[in-house]
């Protein structure tokens, strides 16, 4: 079934009905739901109309459709993409075999906590994101930021699905859990480090939805690797969704850019480096859009797990989770004497080193990761070009400012360096922002609604969503 029913209080292509105990789950799940939406969702705007694509089939072609929806009755559904006939699990000790429809008893634990971890993050980056509302840069920005909220929403759906549908009773508590948790919440945080961050400006959640968003789509690109199927078709969905939200950060740092060296041009400013300068036109300086990616990256890089990890060996034997784009990797998918390059702090030094590639699948992944991340800045850094503006963007060390895993315990400048705690509390506001950036991004934040209209600091977009034009009233205010 590819057309999603809307007929019932659920939307779904799973044939929900036919299953009454999950049904009645989902029902008794779904208030709860709502009730943490109106608590934790985009605060102050759950009354307007916001013109949002809503998903009505999970075929490649036309899946979405485009109207004014309030928030509050966003149809939010259980979406799976088409079941693959006689699918094969792909790596792992089970290659080769029928992929399961059912959890295998001895991996169900396994299975529990990844579809814990991923649903948690969903929710979590909509309550770091609840008051952007306020301070959108324009109407077109505000719809952007409402969507990925209503699809970071669907994705938790999705997660609780999982765990209603193949964990009984624990999985209900978990679905329960994962509505209590609150992102920075001191005794009830989110599961993973970057989910406890603030995303307090429009910068922050460009930088967000490109590096962190992109992270969701390297995780959910290994989960639908997985022999287990149902969590392979949940994740396939939820990646057709993903690649809006990170087009909504490429082009909104992009837009950023655009806007400040049209401004360093037209004010006759030739050292681009000139915070002042730059500042006093009321655009984001170009250095301290260095330091914002610097930290969205690095923390982004911390949810790839320690760079060596039996946890990560486990699932991939088991068959669970694979590697970005397994079935194009040209090895025995089992990595029985296989290793892989992973940078470790060596006679105090970063320095590569061959492991067991078993071990290594994190840091596989986040290499993956980088690589998608340094086309990003070729992007950002095509502006500098075509604007005759003498800047480049670059990305951190890997090992800069991290938090988990091999360089957690040393200070690494962003060339790779080691470096004394002195000299990091020396530098450490030239490398990431400070608070005097952050007040002066915050000081930028004016919300401008006037439709077609957009704050000073940014361009406009190069075109409309859905092909709407320039003047078109994505949110409705009143
Ligand atoms: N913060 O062996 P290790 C998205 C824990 S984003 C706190 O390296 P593993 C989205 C770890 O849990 C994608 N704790 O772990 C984006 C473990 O604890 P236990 C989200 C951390 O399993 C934007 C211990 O440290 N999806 O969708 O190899 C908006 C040992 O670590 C962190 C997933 O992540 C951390 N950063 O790797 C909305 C996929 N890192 O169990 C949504 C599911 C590690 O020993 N998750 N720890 O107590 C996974 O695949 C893995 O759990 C991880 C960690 C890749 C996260
Ligand atoms: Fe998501
Ligand atoms: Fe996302």
């Amino acid at each position: 079934m590819s057309q999603v029913d809307y007929t019932t209080l659920i939307p779904n292509n799973v044939d929900l009905s036919s299953d009454a105990r999950l049904q009645r789950a989902m029902e008794q799940w779904y208030p709860k739901y709502l009730d943490w939406w109106n608590d934790m969702g985009p605060n102050g705007f759950q009354g307007f109309d916001v013109y949002l694509r809503t998903a009505v089939g999970v075929d490649s072609e036309g899946w979405a459709k485009f109207g004014y929806v309030k928030m509050p009755e966003y149809r939010w559904g259980i979406l799976l993409a088409p079941q693959v006939e006689n699918r094969k699990i792909a790596f792992g000790e089970h290659i080769g075999e029928p992929v399961w429809h059912e959890v295998p008893g001895e991996y169900r634990a396994m299975i529990r906590r990844l579809c814990v971890i991923q649903g948690d993050t969903e929710p979590a980056s909509v309550e770091q994101q609840r008051y952007l509302g306020e301070t959108a840069p324009s109407l077109y920005d505000m719809r952007n930021v409402f969507q990925v909220n209503v699809e970071e929403g669907r994705h938790l759906w999705a997660m609780v699905y999982m765990l209603q549908k193949y964990f009984g009773r624990d999985g209900r508590e978990e679905a329960e859990g994962l509505l209590q948790r609150r992102s920075g919440d001191k005794d009830r945080p989110r599961i993973l480090g970057a989910f406890n961050e603030k995303t307090p400006d429009w910068v922050s959640f460009f930088m967000f939805t490109t590096f962190t968003d992109r992270d969701g789509k390297m995780q959910l690109e290994s989960l639908a690797q997985s022999g287990f199927d149902p969590l392979s078709r949940t994740c396939r969905f939820m990646l057709t969704e993903e690649g809006h939200h990170m087009f909504v950060g490429r082009t909104g740092v992009e837009r950023i850019i655009q806007r400040t060296c049209q401004a360093l041009n037209e004010n006759g400013i030739t050292d681009p480096g000139d915070i002042d300068k730059a500042r006093s036109l009321g655009v984001v300086d170009l250095p301290t859009i260095q330091k914002k990616i610097n930290f969205h990256y690095s923390v982004t890089l911390d949810l790839f797990g320690a760079e060596i990890s039996t946890n990560a060996a486990n699932s991939f034997n088991a068959g669970i989770k694979g590697r970005f784009n397994e079935a194009k990797i040209d090895d025995d998918h089992q990595l029985k004497s296989d290793t892989y390059p992973v940078a470790q702090i060596i006679d105090g030094a970063v320095k590569t080193q061959e492991v067991p590639a078993l071990t290594a699948i994190n840091t596989r992944l986040a290499d993956d990761f980088i690589g998608d991340c340094e086309s990003v800045m070729k992007r950002w850094n095509r502006v500098f070009t075509e604007q005759n503006v003498d800047f480049q963007l670059r990305l951190p060390h890997r090992a800069f400012h991290r938090a988990v895993g091999e360089f957690s315990e040393v200070r690494i400048d962003p060339n790779g360096n080691l470096v004394t705690e002195e000299e990091w509390q020396l530098k450490k506001n030239h490398w990431l922002p400070s608070n005097d950036d952050l007040e002066y991004i915050l000081s930028l934040m004016e919300q401008e609604v006037r439709p077609g209209k957009f704050a000073n600091w940014i361009a406009p977009p190069r075109a409309g969503i859905n092909g709407q034009v320039g003047d078109f009233e994505y949110v409705k205010l009143n």
